[in-house]
């Protein structure tokens, strides 16, 4: 490279090629006065300054696919187990309401020695516990066609290191009762969404969080507060929240009886609270195409009952299975990724993962699922084995069953 045409480029020839630019089109100037700076290249020269909020690179484009009710985490575009805050998955039944912090409050009544309202600052003047776990809706599994990415398919999960009180230690202020065998959690905005839930989840991990991810919950997710119940099934952990009341009664509120667990009676109790193990594989999947040789299988598997010990990987459409190593610290009801290095010869096949948490419950094949239900499946808990066709040309479909 000849050193002295670099020298040339000063600041003053720079100038001159800007002003140039006035009677002679840019690319002239350029091309006649510095023939080695190509101001299309970011590496030569200077790129945007500082700035108030950072942003994506211009070439990562993540989106969450919504639609009218509800927004998808884009699974497949996630190296690892945390979900950056505006990629966490959305579902709210009267959209989003713009909640004023100084205007806040939670009320806390019922079998309580004291009933109370707090603010926002009362509640973060509590000491403050931070944890990192999932949230998952319920309904989350979409089959029915081959084009469909991991978003598609299982898109209403995400995770966050949560930062908020722990419920136990705002009952012990209000001095919940110990005979409370239920409490009823509600929302503020238009839906006015309530859920009874078990005082034992109270007293175990429950939390009211007004941090995510490092900084003040989004609106999405429930600002300025919401019920954290690590594991639950999404719909339990009431955003907005404001007002719990604590009982000795579940209280069968609309959405237990409607669609979720009516948690009076096991006999007539479709569902647990808990969200069962399950994974997904999210490279390769659809819309990837492999070429054959070394293929590193990645996903996420993950828990409502503890912590995740293992995920196999078959890549003969499920005859045999092995061992996928697991990306630590493995954290209790948390996404959980693991790898499996694999060489790819050129047969078509399928490639499926399964997991098992600490239980030692294993997810099921869809075949399991249903002949263990029977005719009550449902929309909901539905975490079937799931399959990618491996095409001869690389392409990769899923597999709808
Ligand atoms: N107040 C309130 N809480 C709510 C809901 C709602 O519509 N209103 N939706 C529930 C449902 S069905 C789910 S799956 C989760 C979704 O939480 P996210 O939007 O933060 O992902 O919130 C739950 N809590
Ligand atoms: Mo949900």
């Amino acid at each position: 490279m000849d050193k002295r045409k670099h020298r040339k480029i000063s600041r003053r020839s720079l100038l001159g090629g800007i002003l140039g630019a006035t009677v002679l089109p840019v690319s002239k100037v350029l091309a006649k006065r510095l023939p080695m700076l190509d101001p299309g290249d970011p590496t030569k020269t200077p790129g945007r300054g500082p700035s108030k909020l950072g942003q994506r690179s211009k070439f990562e484009h993540p989106i969450k696919s919504p639609s009218d009710i509800s927004s998808r985490t884009p699974l497949q575009d996630l190296y690892s187990t945390i979900t950056p805050s505006d990629l966490h998955y959305e579902r709210h039944h009267a959209g989003i309401p713009d909640i004023d912090p100084e205007k806040y409050e939670l009320l806390i009544h019922g079998m309580v020695a004291r009933p109370m309202k707090f603010t926002l600052a009362d509640l973060k003047s509590f000491p403050a516990v931070t944890r990192t776990c999932f949230i998952e809706c319920a309904g989350n599994f979409r089959t029915g066609k081959e084009e469909m990415t991991p978003q598609d398919i299982l898109g209403l999960t995400s995770q966050s290191e949560w930062t908020g009180v722990l419920l136990s230690t705002v009952f012990r202020e209000v001095g919940a009762s110990h005979e409370a065998k239920w409490f009823l959690a509600e929302g503020s905005d238009a839906a006015v969404m309530t859920r009874t839930i078990p005082m034992w989840k109270a007293w175990d991990d429950a939390m009211i969080v007004y941090a995510q991810n490092g900084e003040a919950i989004r609106p999405e997710q429930g600002y300025p507060a919401r019920l954290l119940l690590p594991g639950f099934e999404g719909n339990m952990n009431i955003k907005w929240l404001r007002r719990i009341e604590i009982g000795d009664e579940p209280w069968m509120t609309r959405e237990e009886t409607s669609k979720y667990t009516y948690p009076v009676n096991d006999k007539i109790r479709m569902f647990s609270f808990e969200m069962d193990a399950r994974s997904i594989i999210t490279y390769p999947c659809y819309p990837n195409k492999i070429k054959t040789g070394w293929i590193e299988i990645r996903g996420l598997a993950w828990s409502g009952r503890g912590k995740i010990t293992k995920v196999e990987v078959s890549t003969d459409a499920g005859q045999t299975w092995n061992e996928a190593s697991l990306q630590g610290p493995i954290l209790s009801k948390a996404h959980t990724y693991f790898r499996y290095l694999w060489g790819w010869n050129g047969t078509p096949t399928e490639i499926l993962s399964r997991a098992t948490d600490e239980t030692g419950y294993m997810q099921p094949t869809l075949q399991q699922l249903t002949t263990a239900r029977g005719t009550k499946t449902g929309g909901y808990h539905m975490n079937p084995i799931t399959s990618w066709q491996i095409k001869p040309d690389g392409t990769l479909l899923f597999k709808p069953e």
